[in-house]
């Protein structure tokens, strides 16, 4: 058993969603405090305590009982309902090293998918991907997935048009920047705090209430375009713009229009830092396809007045502007576009580049995004190469299961999807993330195998073949280093690890053993030589770019550190406009591509070379009578299905249900009332959810957040997963991004006894066989 040391200071850890001290008694967590150094702090981390033990908790490796008397493929239909039989660490890691072998010799290492997309925990090294990844790829390698379902779309086309799309989320000008010098800002899909809480890799200091604050006190205006009123912070006084969910194209495209119609764009801008303007024109007009993308044109399309988009555009033309964008809008069918048109549109106003304006990928989406921040470069665990080039679109797995051999296109490429044996996930829930999980279920035994490490019985963990149980992050010592944040802090051990539970790397280093690469993967360093490593390595790069890390001894006997702010205020793409010639932006024209020779060569009819509008499959404009525009956003409580058994998550429950929002007057049109039990489904699945009216979302549309714990009876989960009915299909030809977004769903009382639900028991398991 590790042995727990603790200082003579408090102990501390960091996660996604926020730093605190961890009250230990008696070998358990008893509370977690808050960060003092943090300006608004987040409750999700509290959730966990509690839930580190307890009937949800893996505390043994475990064998699905199918796979383990029939072997491999054999019983594959039973998972997610069969039990599960206990293992010692002994046998496990020969059965794993076995089952390697085996899937390598019959089929060959392309036959393994580990794309094991998902956020995991923060932690430099004890990330669970990156251990993953290391230990395969020293094991001949794996079938890998690009992109995320954040915003998959915009990774693959804004390259085409603007430059690498995560760099520009990097570069992103900040809050001060726009509180200084914007006078209106106008989101797309809001600025929903709720999202705020969150950053990749660690937070100590949650900034985005004060950048709205600010910007507000400075007297910016804003406009929140977004089905709920909510997603904008009710004190800056936004106006609210509802259109129909998935018609943001449109809607932009009409403001292009109009700017061009009025003469209100910027000429000289678009002359010198665009390319292709006038065939965007050409379409805009309506020169190309006969219809003109006026606002009377938009205005049935987004259920919107006329007047409104025409007013619109002219104070975003008349005003010091700053266009936000929110992931959530590529994932959509052909979120691709919604994207470009922005871009278009930000570009015909002529303000990209300049101070506090142009244009923001996702003030919406993280807190690191906007706040100023110096962007060190840090170490990382190395995984080394993978000898496997082949790789899927991360949301087409369920395509890929269900058509080994078939072809697809993905960004001018014509792909085949690989035959895969064997799937092996650390880090990541994808049976809550993956959309139409009725077809991902029944796709899955397409693979005989399915390893999973995780720390709690979820979903993934019940449908998993081999189960191998993780520590937390309260279990392991760990580095809280990340760009994305100004506070470093110490990940210490706070407990022992719960049960027989192993960090990912232990897990990976026992299994490597059997297969004789230990020495490889650890290359004869502990975890706490690694983390020394990394430490030293970052603290060097960092010196370089003049930022001073205090050293060793003095980080851990603090427990955090702090890093400078920039020496400027981050303002987008501000190089490039000083002088494009000098700074070209990556694109083949080296400009802002509004309409792209590469996009158009493909051929896509689904996604032609400029911004267009094309009609989603699943929208408002396409809905039958009684159907509903269902948005599934992200969660105020968790991140996704982090911690949804804990106390924070539940809190907010009806009979146990997801809470679901709904316009008063679609309730009274199925005689629904506050605090019902309803039942929401379409021809893909069923979920229930307990009803919340409010006239603050627009009517036609209902919202739930995404991330219980899927809880399938029969095709319907009982908890309220939104993936139960979510659409599985490509944003187009170009990204193959996900579509969560685009769906239409009805909506009726739950009737009968309410079915008990499940989510959060452990398997069936079997005991002394
Ligand atoms: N309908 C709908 N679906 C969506 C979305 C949506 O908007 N609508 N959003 C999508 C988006 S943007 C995203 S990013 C995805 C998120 O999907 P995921 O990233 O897959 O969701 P998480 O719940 O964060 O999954 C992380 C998993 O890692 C486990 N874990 C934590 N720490 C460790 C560790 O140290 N080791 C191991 N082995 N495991 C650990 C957690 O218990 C959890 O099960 O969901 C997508 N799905
Ligand atoms: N608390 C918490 N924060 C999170 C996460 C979490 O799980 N929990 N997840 C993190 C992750 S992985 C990601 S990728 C980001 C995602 O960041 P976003 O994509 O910005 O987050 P969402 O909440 O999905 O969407 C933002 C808002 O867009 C609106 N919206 C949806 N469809 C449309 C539309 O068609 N048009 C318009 N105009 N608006 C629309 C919804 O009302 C929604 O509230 O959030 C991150 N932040
Ligand atoms: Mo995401």
């Amino acid at each position: 058993m590790t042995k727990v040391t603790h200082r003579d200071r408090d102990i501390f850890t960091t996660a996604h969603w926020g730093t605190y001290r961890v009250d230990v008694q008696d070998g358990r967590v008893i509370a977690l405090r808050d960060f003092e150094h943090d300006p608004d702090p987040s409750p999700i981390g509290h959730g966990i305590v509690g839930v580190l033990d307890g009937p949800t908790r893996i505390t043994r490796p475990m064998v699905r009982k199918g796979w383990l008397e029939h072997g491999p493929g054999a019983t594959s239909e039973r998972r997610g309902e069969d039990a599960f039989i206990p293992v010692t660490w002994d046998r496990i890691n020969d059965i794993v090293a076995q089952e390697l072998r085996r899937i390598r010799e019959q089929h060959g290492n392309g036959a393994i998918f580990a794309g094991s997309y998902g956020w995991a925990s923060a932690g430099r090294f004890h990330h669970a991907q990156g251990q993953l990844k290391r230990f395969l790829n020293l094991n001949g390698g794996f079938v890998r997935s690009v992109n995320s379902y954040s915003y998959a779309a915009a990774e693959v086309t804004v390259p085409h048009v603007i430059g690498d799309f995560t760099q520009l989320v990097q570069d992103t000008t900040s809050w001060a920047s726009v509180a200084q010098n914007a006078e209106l800002f106008v989101a797309f899909g809001g600025v929903p705090l709720k999202n705020g809480q969150i950053n990749q890799g660690g937070t100590g200091r949650h900034v985005q209430r004060a950048g709205l604050r600010a910007a507000h006190a400075n007297g910016v205006q804003f406009v929140n375009v977004s089905p709920l009123k909510s997603d904008l912070l009710e004190e800056t006084g936004a106006d609210w713009i509802a259109p129909r969910p998935s018609s943001d194209t449109a809607l932009m495209l009409a403001l292009c229009h109009t700017l061009l119609a009025e003469n209100l764009h910027d000429r000289a801008f678009l002359d010198r830092y665009c390319h292709g303007f006038d065939r965007f024109a050409a379409y805009l007009t309506g020169e190309t396809d006969g219809q003109a993308k006026t606002a009377d044109w938009a205005a049935d399309l987004c259920d919107l007045p006329a007047d409104t988009i025409r007013a619109l555009a002219r104070r975003m033309a008349g005003q010091r502007t700053m266009i936000s964008i929110a992931w959530a809008l590529t994932r959509q069918d052909h979120g691709e576009m919604a994207y470009w048109a922005a871009i278009s549109l930000a570009a015909m106003l002529g303000q990209i580049g300049l101070p506090g304006t142009g244009i923001g990928f996702g003030y919406s989406a993280e807190n690191f995004i906007g706040a100023s921040l110096s962007w060190p470069r840090m170490a990382a665990f190395p995984q080394g190469r993978n000898p496997v080039a082949d790789f899927i679109p991360v949301a087409r797995i369920s395509d890929m299961l269900e058509n080994p051999g078939g072809a697809y296109d993905f960004n001018g490429q014509r792909r085949t999807y690989p035959d895969i044996r064997m799937i092996w996930w650390a880090g990541g829930n994808p049976f809550h993330h993956h959309q139409d999980l009725n077809r991902f279920r029944r796709a899955l035994p397409q693979c005989e195998t399915f390893i999973v490490n995780e720390w709690c019985w979820n979903a993934t963990a019940k449908h998993a073949d081999i189960v191998l149980p993780c520590t937390t992050t309260l279990e392991r010592r760990d580095l809280g280093l990340t760009p994305r944040d100004t506070y470093q802090v110490v990940m210490d051990q706070a407990i022992a690890p719960v049960g027989e539970a192993k960090s990912d790397h232990d897990i990976f280093r026992g299994i490597a053993a059997r297969l004789g690469c230990e020495e490889a993967f650890t290359e004869g360093r502990t975890p706490d030589d690694w983390q020394r490593h990394l430490y030293d390595v970052t603290r060097q790069q960092v010196a370089a770019s003049g930022i001073a890390l205090p050293g060793w001894e003095e980080f851990q006997s603090k427990g955090w550190a702090e890093l400078p702010p920039p020496e400027t205020e981050p303002v987008l793409l501000s190089a490039f406009r000083a002088d494009p010639e000098a700074h070209p932006l990556d694109t083949p024209s080296g400009r802002i591509e509004l309409f792209s020779e590469t996009v158009a060569g493909f051929g896509y009819d689904d996604a032609p070379g400029h911004a267009a509008w094309t009609a989603p499959v699943e929208w408002l404009g396409s809905a039958r009578p009684g159907e509903l525009h269902m948005i599934s956003n992200q969660p105020r409580t968790k991140l996704h299905s982090q911690l949804d058994h804990g106390s924070v998550s539940q809190s907010d429950r009806i009979r146990g249900r997801v809470p679901l929002t709904m316009h008063p007057t679609d309730a009274a049109a199925r005689d629904l009332s506050e605090g019902d039990i309803v039942r929401v489904f379409n021809d893909r699945g069923a979920f229930l959810a307990g009803l919340c009216l409010s006239e603050t979302l627009r009517p036609g549309v209902i919202q739930i957040a995404t991330g219980a714990w899927f809880d399938p009876l029969d095709g319907q989960c009982r908890v309220g997963n939104p993936n139960a009915v979510t659409r599985d299909a490509g944003t187009s030809r170009l990204a193959q991004g996900p579509t969560a977004h685009s769906c239409l769903v009805r909506v009726e009382a739950h009737t009968g006894p309410l079915p008990e639900v499940t989510a959060y028991a452990p398997p069936e398991i079997l005991e002394n066989t």
